[in-house]
C-alpha cells in the first residue's frame, strides 16, 4: 500500500477536494484544512487502488507506474490485488474515523458519494465497459464518453463534491461543482489520450502510445489529435461556465481546470 501510494503522482484529486472545500468553508482560502484532509486522502487512496488494479496482467498489464515498477511487478499479483482491496476499505474507514468538526450527516454523504463512484456507476462500471470495448473498431464517441465519465470523471467529481460537502456547500453548490468536475474529468482523459500519442516512450513510468498500440478506443482515434485538443478546450470552457456564479472564490478550481489540459504528464 505504501509503495504505490507514496510513489508520487500529481495528487490532482486531493488538490481538487481542497480547492472545492475552500470555496465553501468559512474563512475561504484561510480556512483550516483539517476537516477536508481525510476526504482528500481517501480520494487519492481510491485512485491509487484503481491504478494498482488497472495495471494487473488481467487488466491493462502495465510494468511501470509513476516512474516505478508496478505493484504486481514488485510484490506479485496476489499481494497487489490485496493491497488495492485493503486501500479501498481503508479509504472509507479513514473518512469515518478521522473527519473532525464536520456534521456527521455531511460525513455520511461523503461516504455515500465515494461508494457510488467506485461501484457500477463509477470506476468498476467504466472499467467493465472499457474492457468490453477492447478490440472493437466501431466504438462510438458516445460510448467512449460513457466509459470515461465513469472510469475517470467519477472520481474527479467526488473529489470536488466531497470537498464542497465538507466545506458546508448547499445541494445546488454541490451540483454545480459536480458538473464542473465531470467536464474537467473528461477533458483530463482526453489530455491523457493525447499525451499517450505525443510523448516519447517510457516517460515517467507510463508506456507512451500503449493505448494506441493496443486495440483501445481513444479520443485521438475518434477525433484526431487536433479534434481531441479542441474537444478538451471546449469542455474546460463549459466547466468554467459552471462556476461563473462564484467569481473570485472559484479561482483555484479554474486554475486546476487549465492545468488539466496544459499538463505534460
Ligand atoms: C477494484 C472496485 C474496483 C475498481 C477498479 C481498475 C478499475 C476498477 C478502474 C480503472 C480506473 C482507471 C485506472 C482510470 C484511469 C484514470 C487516469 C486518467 C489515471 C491517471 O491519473 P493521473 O494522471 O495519475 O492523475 P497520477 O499518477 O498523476 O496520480
Amino acid at each position: 500500500m505504501r509503495y504505490s501510494l507514496l510513489a508520487g503522482g500529481k495528487r490532482v484529486r486531493p488538490i481538487l477536494a481542497i480547492a472545492a472545500f475552500q470555496m465553501f468553508a468559512q474563512g475561504g482560502a484561510q480556512a483550516a484544512l483539517e476537516p477536508v484532509m481525510p476526504t482528500a486522502l481517501a480520494v487519492e487512496m481510491i485512485h491509487t487502488m484503481s491504478l494498482i488494479h488497472d495495471d494487473l496482467p488481467a487488466m491493462d498489464d502495465d510494468d511501470f507506474r509513476r516512474g516505478k515498477p508496478t505493484n504486481h511487478m514488485v510484490y506479485g499479483e496476489d499481494i497487489a490485488i490485496l493491497a488495492g482491496d485493503a486501500m479501498l476499505s481503508y479509504a472509507f474507514e479513514y473518512v469515518a474515523r478521522e473527519t473532525r468538526d464536520v456534521d456527521p450527516v455531511r460525513v455520511l454523504e461523503v461516504i455515500r458519494l465515494l461508494s457510488n463512484c467506485v461501484g457500477p456507476e463509477g470506476l468498476a462500471g467504466g472499467q467493465v465497459m472499457d474492457l468490453e470495448s477492447e478490440g472493437k473498431t466501431d466504438v462510438s464517441l458516445e460510448t467512449l464518453t460513457w466509459i470515461h465519465t465513469h472510469k475517470t470523471a467519477a472520481l474527479l467529481r467526488v473529489s470536488c463534491a466531497g470537498g464542497a460537502v465538507i466545506g458546508g456547500a448547499s445541494e445546488d453548490d454541490v451540483q454545480r461543482v459536480s458538473d464542473f468536475a465531470v467536464k474537467i474529468g473528461l477533458a483530463f482523459q482526453i489530455a491523457d489520450d493525447v499525451l499517450d500519442v505525443t510523448q516519447s516512450t517510457e516517460m515517467l513510468g507510463k508506456t507512451a502510445g500503449k493505448d494506441e498500440a493496443t486495440n483501445k478506443a481513444t479520443y485521438p482515434r475518434l477525433l484526431g489529435l487536433e479534434g481531441s485538443r479542441q474537444q478538451a478546450e471546449r469542455l474546460v470552457a463549459e466547466a468554467k461556465e459552471c462556476l461563473a456564479p462564484y467569481g473570485e472564490r472559484s479561482k483555484n478550481l479554474l486554475a486546476l481546470a487549465d492545468f488539466i489540459i496544459n499538463r505534460s504528464n
